[in-house]
């Protein structure tokens, strides 16, 4: 199994994000930063998993080391969720996916804070901390929504908003962690049932949308396309298919096309 190989290493990869001593730097837009511990973190699981699986390319996000065209690419962000680490709170982890000739076959996420390692292997089950885990069975209206507004791209949020008030207005309640894996391993994990996000990227989704689908769960891209792991998109969750097929068409009422 590829998940015990890569338990050991992320979770040594952790002791490199400090609670304190970081820098932080700003990316493209003043919203988007990255501290030192993100560039430790990719620096070492980089290495450590390169090792694993020799000739192995990689896809993360904090280097150009995109590098796609081989047979098992490991695709990773150092640290999900860099808002909240870099204001010292709970919600950020390490998100370690790798696929085999374009499919994703393993995932890990570990969010250090919450103390939640969640795993999972195509066709073996997801599990949090060793213990397997299932999507629940709440109907659409008693389901808790996790989404975002589109942070690193604002010329979306007012659409966002419009998708998210529609749905919030059927369903329970909305709530917004601010790391995209920790809120899909939760859809896994029976915490939260409905998901929406205008655009991730590879690294946000990979690993935990192995998780939420082997923990029986729906995820998948705009208009209910299969979601792809080397490219940025939509995505879109549910617990169960019909809920998952809910946002597809609530999101239809306001796109009729992807807008970028
Ligand atoms: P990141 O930390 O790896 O950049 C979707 O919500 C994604 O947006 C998150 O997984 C997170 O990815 C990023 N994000 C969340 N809150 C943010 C914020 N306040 N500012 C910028 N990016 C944020
Ligand atoms: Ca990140």
């Amino acid at each position: 199994m590829f998940t015990e190989k890569i338990i050991p290493i992320v979770k040594e990869a952790a002791g490199l994000m400090k609670r304190s001593g970081f820098d932080i730097m700003e990316k493209d837009t003043a919203a988007n930063i990255v501290t030192s511990s993100d560039l430790a973190v990719q620096h070492f699981l980089v290495g450590r998993l390169g090792k694993l699986i020799p000739g192995s390319g990689f896809l993360c996000e904090e280097e150009d080391l995109d590098d796609i065209c081989h047979e098992y690419i490991w695709i990773i962000d150092p640290i999900d969720g860099t808002a909240n680490y870099a204001r010292g709170t709970s919600d950020c982890c390490i998100s370690v996916a790798l696929a085999k000739d374009g499919e994703v076959c393993a995932g890990v996420v570990y969010s250090p804070w919450r103390n939640e390692l969640y795993t999972a292997e195509k066709g073996h089950g997801a599990f949090r901390n060793g213990v397997p885990v299932k999507v629940s069975d709440r109907s659409f209206e008693e389901g808790m929504l996790c989404a975002a507004f589109c942070t690193y791209y604002k010329e979306y949020s007012q659409t966002c908003s419009e998708i998210i008030y529609d749905i919030y207005m059927r369903s329970n309640d909305f709530r917004r962690f601010g790391s995209a894996a920790i809120e899909l391993c939760m859809l896994a994990a029976g915490d939260i049932e409905l998901y929406f996000e205008m655009k991730l990227q590879p690294w946000d989704f990979a690993a935990a949308g192995l998780i939420v689908k082997e923990a029986g769960g729906s995820i998948c891209g705009f208009g209910g396309k299969p979601l792809d792991p080397f490219k940025p998109g939509m995505v879109i969750g549910g617990n169960t298919a019909d809920n998952c097929e809910e946002i597809v068409r609530t999101v239809q009422k306001y796109l009729s096309a992807l807008p970028y």
